[in-house]
């Protein structure tokens, strides 16, 4: 097997052998690979023939399937596999009768990619990485209804590019225009939900459990989240959030159920750990899932795109019968239960989307005139768990104490229960959601600059970020194609850019690799 997508990567360059790093066997791996081979070849099959909605949904679930810690199941992916050959079937019926096959539709060998010049490799990695964190996004708004024509087209042309023999120059610009399309996408993703559950708002968020049964929903599908609440109403069982579900708790359509409760647990790493003998079930709506314990492999449901090899999965119908017995059987915990986040903080807080903070956009602009607030710094992005991730605590903890946070995704987990105080009424800490919710810290900068009358590349703003898997390479791209400059980028860098492409991204965008808390600081600061 081969793969580098993510940021746990063996050795820094690449898993390969038996298994990777997250526990995708090499069988998985070939069986992505195929999946995304023939989503190339049904990509190229539509250059000439019309597609359908039908064909968009199984382009963005597909793509979304092989996101890391999505689906670790041979047998959904060979289904899903057969689904997108169908569906080329559909689109081109005559191909494999053709007495003068002319190549244009075939599948793709993805070990044309892996073995290609190193810097054509790269760049259609980004491409492919982005467009497959994209495709999460698409398919989270599409399950509320919202669709884009210029979004899903994009995600046609840019798996054809991969299957096509195009040189630096030509890749150049697609990579870029992930980031312009992934931006569009996180924009209907806003959309989608703000007019689904509500505009966000500043919410504080236990971290303690109730006694009685309850169970706990992560991933980002908010959709799921809602049905979950309407089929657990006056059941006597709590709800809680894991992971990247938290945000869910500002939303006034999710805040609304009583027994949406409270937050459970940390960052998705720590799963296999909080996981432990949980007397809960655990419902995945999308990554990160982590290779199953037997401790608790008899409570973990999952639905949508996510699937590991005999956990019960909720399909289409959306009847979560079986989650719901899972947690009255198991009862939860006999007494109420003090939990904490990483740092011992017994809350955190959520809800300060661009609805929140441009609501209050004069005093936050006043506060920077009067200079009560100093910097702003954006310390987002994903979790993982290599040791080098303290770094965002570390980092978080030395800000000056007239700097402002803004912080999204998982990664926050390492620092969102500190309570560094308040600026100007507002905590020095604000949570704008999900990974998909950079869109907000994008609005909000946009805004600050035009207050400011000046480039977002001259505010007081600092970019501090954590990768770990696809989203978040799409999220990058986005920034790029905003032409945000000095992007602070950690734990370690991608391994799927090259020296040329990393280079490239250094000489034009100034991104740097994180150092250490002290220096970066210095240098942001200085
Ligand atoms: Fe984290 Fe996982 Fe949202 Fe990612 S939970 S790592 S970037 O899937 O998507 O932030
Ligand atoms: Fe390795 Fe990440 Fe690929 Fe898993 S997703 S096989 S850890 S590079």
């Amino acid at each position: 097997m081969f793969c580098f997508q993510c940021e746990q990567t063996a050795g820094c360059s690449g898993c390969t052998g038996n298994a990777g790093v997250c526990g995708k066997s090499a069988n998985t791996a070939k069986l992505q690979d195929e999946l995304t081979g023939a989503l190339i070849g049904l990509a190229k099959s539509c250059g000439n023939n019309p597609k359908t909605e039908n064909t968009d949904r199984i382009i963005i679930e597909g793509l979304f399937t092989t996101i890391t810690n999505v689906n670790f199941n041979d047998e959904t992916l060979k289904e899903m596999i057969a689904k997108v050959k169908a569906e080329k079937n559909k689109i081109v019926p005559d191909c494999s009768a053709c007495q003068n096959p002319c190549g244009n539709t075939d599948d793709y060998d993805m070990n044309n990619l892996w073995n290609d010049n190193e810097d054509i490799r790269s760049l259609k990695s980004l491409i492919l990485f982005g467009i497959r964190g994209m495709a999460a996004y698409a398919y989270h708004a599409m399950v509320l209804g919202y669709t884009s024509d210029e979004v899903n087209s994009f995600f046609y042309r840019a798996l054809s590019v991969i299957g096509y023999d195009m040189d630096m120059d030509l890749l150049l610009p697609v990579v870029l225009e992930v980031g312009e399309k992934n931006l569009i996408c996180m924009e209907l993703l806003d959309k989608a939900n703000t007019e689904t559950f509500g505009t966000p708002t500043p919410t504080t968020v236990p971290l303690s459990v109730e006694k009685g049964p309850f169970i706990v929903i992560t991933g980002h599908d908010l959709y799921d989240l809602k049905l979950l609440l309407e089929q657990t109403k006056d059941k006597g069982i709590n709800i809680y959030t894991h992971g990247e579900m938290l945000p869910a708790h500002a939303y006034p359509e999710l805040k609304k159920y009583p027994h949406l409760k409270g937050n459970f647990g940390t960052a998705w790493q720590n799963q296999q750990k909080e996981f432990d003998h949980l007397p809960a079930p655990i419902l995945y709506t999308t990554n990160c899932l982590m290779p199953v314990k037997p401790s608790y492999a008899d409570r973990v449901f999952t639905t949508e795109v996510v699937s590991y090899p005999e956990m019960v999965h909720i399909g289409e119908e959306k009847d979560f019968t079986p989650v719901i017995e899972k947690a009255l059987e198991l009862g939860g915990y006999e007494a109420d239960r003090e939990m904490t986040g990483i740092n011992g903080g017994k809350t955190v807080m959520t809800g300060f989307g661009h609805g929140t903070v441009l609501g209050v956009a004069d005093q936050v602009i006043d506060a920077v005139k009067s200079g009560a607030i100093s910097h702003f710094f954006l310390v987002g992005g994903c979790d993982g768990a290599r040791v080098g991730r303290n770094y965002y605590t570390e980092f978080v903890k030395q800000t000056p104490k007239d700097s402002v946070i803004l912080t999204l995704a998982c990664g926050k987990y390492r620092f969102n229960d500190l309570d560094l105080g308040t600026i100007g009424g507002l905590p020095r800490i604000m949570d704008m959601g999900q990974c998909n919710d950079a869109y907000s810290a994008i609005k909000v900068a946009i805004a600050l600059a035009e207050a400011f009358d000046c480039n977002v590349n001259e505010l007081p703003l600092s970019m501090v970020l954590s990768w770990y898997e696809q989203k978040a390479v799409c999220i990058l791209l986005t920034l790029l194609h905003l032409g945000i400059k000095n992007i602070y980028l950690g734990p370690t860098l991608p391994a799927f850019l090259s020296p040329n492409i990393l280079n490239y991204l250094v000489e034009n965008y100034q991104i740097s690799p994180i150092s250490t808390p002290e220096e970066d600081l210095k240098k942001i600061l200085g």
